[in-house]
């Protein structure tokens, strides 16, 4: 097991792997920028290591900074959080040269997963069903016409170095086409240093469900069910539950199966997401996300295990510390990320905030890496906490959160809480009857 845990990353993920440092008797250390001298994941490692100026290019992503900080101090992994530096594969690799252990999948895969088009051959090379479209990057004009007749309009043009949902477009039709095709490559080009683009169906009310795996780098993979993450906004996630309540437990063993298997046959190693788009009852592959995600906590929630000590301890060659026989979920939970933002522009609203009160009580947990009179530094993102309520069943849950939602204050700024003391209201969220698209109909539809 490793002695020493060099945290590279800031705020409330920060804590996250703090927490499961401490509980497995792991020494940590923080590293931090300028802005950051006074944040709570400094206060709580047992050494810290400031490493640049506020900007995260010169601090949080500078990878010479964090090799001196893990030298100077001695750590022997890296875990990466979310974000940052968490799916550079290059930065796996100059770890490993360094004989530091990156806490995470391999570079190989990083790599695989983070182009597009190598993801989805992979992913239907394993077995798992993916969107309808182009077998690779489609080339010329007449090659995206061919492709576009056979799978029926819309079609969608993606990014092969995109993902997130930067660099798509959508053809309505054949007229369409071209122009879709040059600007989403032009664009592809520009931001990603890559202009290759290939064509899926475009599918349009899907919902977003993702199947979390751990893998233990030697063939044996488990599932750990999934999350619905429809109601976003920009493709930035607002409300994430597990389980869906679009799925039953017959589909919800089917598509986990199948991610687990396939993760075996990678020899995947950590925690992974696959991404799914679902509608009229079927799943399609879209992206597989290398990392610990954000809203880990609502699988955390129903299956009682921590991600975090799955990822330590698979890193340092413990392997999983158990089969998927023994994974059992239980109840429903669902995860509000509270943002310093207007709770209806999501304008971002850093500054002090003067007073902070969490909720708590059975069923109640909040990951924050905040505390009253804290100043939220304008440089970073502008998640302030999570709040993860989980109850016997939806009902439950739904109950549960309104209530832990009206204990909640956070003054001096704007967030994003009187958005969902809304959402626990509304009609289509208590019925669960909500697709990608629902969020923002209902901020352009509600003012
Ligand atoms: C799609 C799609 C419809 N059809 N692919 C956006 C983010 C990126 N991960 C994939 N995305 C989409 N891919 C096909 N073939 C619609 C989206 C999409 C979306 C997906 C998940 C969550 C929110 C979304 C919001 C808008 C569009």
């Amino acid at each position: 097991m490793f002695q020493k845990i060099l945290i590279a990353n800031r705020g409330e993920i920060a804590l996250r792997i703090l927490r499961a440092c401490k509980e497995l008797g792991i020494s940590t250390v923080a590293v931090h920028s300028t802005a950051d001298a006074d944040a709570m994941h400094v206060r709580l490692a047992d050494e810290s290591v400031c490493i640049g100026p506020p900007p995260s290019r010169d601090s949080y992503l500078n990878i010479h900074q964090i090799l001196a900080a893990c030298e100077i101090t001695g750590a022997d992994a890296v875990h990466p959080g979310y974000g940052f530096l968490s799916e550079n594969a290059k930065f796996a690799e100059i770890l490993a040269a360094h004989n530091l252990t990156f806490i995470g999948p391999s570079a190989e895969h990083i790599r695989i997963m983070g182009d597009k088009i190598e993801a989805k051959r992979t992913a239907k090379r394993l077995g798992i069903p993916v969107v309808p479209g182009s077998e690779g990057a489609v080339q010329e004009e007449h090659e995206a016409k061919r492709v576009a007749a056979e799978i029926g309009y819309p079609v969608l043009i993606k990014a092969s170095a995109g993902g997130g949902g930067r660099g798509m477009k959508v053809a309505r039709s054949e007229a369409d086409l071209a122009a879709a095709l040059s600007t989403a490559r032009s664009e592809a080009g520009a931001a990603f240093g890559d202009d290759a683009v290939y064509i899926e169906k475009y599918l349009e009310k899907p919902r977003h469900i993702e199947v979390q795996v751990m893998g233990d780098g030697a063939g044996n993979a488990i599932h750990l069910g999934e999350r619905d993450c429809s109601l976003q906004r920009r493709h930035q996630k607002v409300w994430e539950e597990a389980n869906s309540p679009a799925l039953n437990p017959e589909q919800r063993l089917r598509i986990g199966k199948i991610v687990a298997k396939a993760a075996a046959g990678l020899g995947y190693s950590g925690a992974g997401t696959v991404e799914f788009l679902y509608e009229n009852g079927e799943f399609y592959f879209i992206e597989m996300n290398t990392r610990l995600q954000v809203e880990h906590p609502v699988t955390e929630a129903i299956t009682g295990i921590d991600l975090v000590h799955e990822q330590i301890r698979v890193a340092s060659g413990s392997g999983l510390s158990l089969t998927q026989e023994e994974v059992r979920f239980q109840g429903h939970a669902i995860e509000c990320r509270i943002n310093a933002e207007d709770p209806y522009t999501f304008v971002p609203s850093p500054g002090t905030i003067t007073h902070f009160h969490t909720p708590g009580g059975l069923g109640v947990r909040v990951d924050s890496g905040v505390y009253s009179g804290y100043r939220i530094p304008p440089y970073y993102d502008s998640l302030i906490g999570k709040l993860i309520v989980h109850g016997r069943n939806r009902v439950e849950c739904m109950m549960r959160l309104r209530r832990a939602l009206d204990e909640f204050v956070v003054d001096g700024i704007n967030s994003t809480l009187p958005l969902f003391r809304e959402l626990v209201g509304n009609i289509d969220v208590a019925n669960g009857d909500y697709d990608i698209h629902w969020l923002e109909n209902y901020l352009a539809e509600s003012r």
